[in-house]
């Protein structure tokens, strides 16, 4: 038996029915609808942006985090769901808490540092998941801690020289030196020193004087090293020091992202992908959402001449797209801009699928790259239901229609079969929307789809 639709997921539905219908192409942030997200940690590998993610329990009123999550995108609109790569029970020694955490990429391994609380001592400790694709799935690298001293959000910078960071802490800061191993330090346990020159002046608050609270996020650029934090408690905000060395000595350089977005932390993760500067960040934007239901979002952005960082304001309209999204080519269903009422769940085959498709629900693919034309529609789906339609419109949920796919039962929510039909009007480039239509209850799941060309 599949379970009923989320609460979240019920919000979300009514959210659109209010919104939606006739209006204009919604807004592409936040970046997932399917999941409550939190802790953005963005990776560039191999021409693609990762986004490694917390994940909020529906309901939530706490950081009541089990897994966390992975997107990719080539064009920062629409993004593949890669599903939960990581989990705390993939640390056996770890009890609860999949909080704020990096990825980084060393001699084709990807190395995922994360705080969670350990077992034995109930302190927060950093473990280190390892794998050999940027969606793992991810393993224990060492069967213990890393580091464990009750401190979170490690972040993770590998320098020029080869050399490896981590940072991390709340309410300290603290640094190792990796060794290449990625799983080892050498030098001992350092503390950064928390001074008013380096991070800024805190108010009201006698035990701690600095603005750095939590969430360090360290990287270089032209040879000047930058920790962008979440600042102040609470609300939090984003800001950022600079230092001419990864040890050192750091000068706050003020606000990036002030205090916004109906969620009482924030996180930040900083980013080049193809010529532009983009900042990740979380809010409370989606329905339900607040300071333990959050939800990931992103911005493009262009740093000054001198290499400061412009304030940021969050926005629901996003990053532009990067390019377009090619429809000649197999698309998965669950490469998304923006969603209303489905969720996504593991294939049998491998990657996800879209599923708990209703009426009503949709899919937005933005910026679609129809040419001169396209002809037919093809789609891998499945239903242990009575299936349903796909109604194929352009625009908006209620666009003009391009054509209907037919789904009928499969006998099986996984026993998948191809079906295709005839579409009309798609040329230019278009945003998408997939409109599952048919009765009560779940109709169908969808794995991909893919056009072709007419002639
Ligand atoms: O998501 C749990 C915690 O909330 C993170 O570790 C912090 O950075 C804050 O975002």
């Amino acid at each position: 038996m599949r379970t009923p639709k989320s609460l979240f997921t019920a919000l979300l539905c009514a959210l659109a029915l209010i919104v939606v219908p006739a209006g204009p192409a919604r807004a592409d942030n936040p970046i997932v609808q399917t999941v409550y997200t939190a802790d953005p940690a963005p990776l560039v590998h191999n021409g693609r942006v990762y986004l490694y993610t917390g994940h909020d329990e529906d309901g939530s009123t706490w950081f009541t985090m089990k897994e966390w999550r992975a997107y990719s995108s080539t064009d920062m609109v629409n993004w593949t769901d890669h599903g939960s790569p990581m989990s705390v029970a993939t640390f056996s020694w770890a009890k609860a808490d999949a909080w704020a955490g990096q990825v980084v990429e060393r001699n084709g391994k990807f190395y995922w540092y994360v705080p969670v609380t350990a077992r034995a001592s109930g302190r927060m400790a950093i473990g280190v998941g390892v794998s050999t694709s940027p969606t793992g799935p991810f393993t224990d690298a060492l069967g213990r801690p890393l580091v464990e001293n009750g401190e979170i959000d490690p972040s993770v910078f590998i320098d020029t020289d080869g050399q490896a960071y981590l940072y991390w802490g709340n309410p300290n800061l603290w640094y190792v030196r990796l060794n290449t191993d990625m799983i080892s330090y050498t030098g001992g346990v350092n503390q950064i020193p928390l001074t008013t020159a380096g991070f800024g002046t805190r108010t009201g608050d006698a035990n701690r004087p600095t603005l750095y609270e939590e969430g360090p996020w360290v990287y270089k650029r032209n040879g000047l090293y930058y920790n962008v934090f979440a600042a102040k408690c609470c609300s939090e905000f984003i800001a950022y020091s600079t230092a001419p060395s990864p040890t050192g000595p750091w000068t706050y350089r003020g606000t990036i992202m002030p205090t916004q977005g109906s969620s009482f932390t924030n996180h930040a993760g900083i980013i080049d992908y193809n010529g532009g500067s983009y900042f990740f960040y979380h809010n409370g934007a989606l329905p339900g959402g607040g300071g333990f239901t959050r939800s990931v979002a992103v911005e493009k952005f262009t740093y000054n001449a001198d290499g400061s960082i412009p304030q940021i304001t969050m926005t629901t309209a996003g990053a532009p797209q990067n390019g377009t999204l090619d429809p000649y080519t197999r698309q998965e269903a669950e490469t998304i801009a923006w969603s209303s009422g489905v969720e996504t769940e593991r294939a049998s085959g491998g990657g996800m699928n879209v599923g708990f498709v209703e009426n009503g629900d949709y899919i937005k693919v933005k910026g679609v790259a129809f040419g001169s034309g396209a002809a037919t529609f093809t789609t891998r789906v499945a239903s242990a239901a009575a299936g349903g339609r796909m109604e194929l419109r352009v625009g908006s949920p209620t666009g003009t229609l391009a054509g209907t796919c037919g789904v009928s039962g499969t006998g099986g929510w996984q026993t998948w079969t191809t079906v295709s039909c005839p579409v009309g009007g798609l040329t230019g480039t278009q945003d998408l929307y997939l409109r599952f239509t048919g009765g009560s209850g779940y109709l169908f799941n969808v794995d991909w789809w893919q056009f072709a060309r007419a002639g």
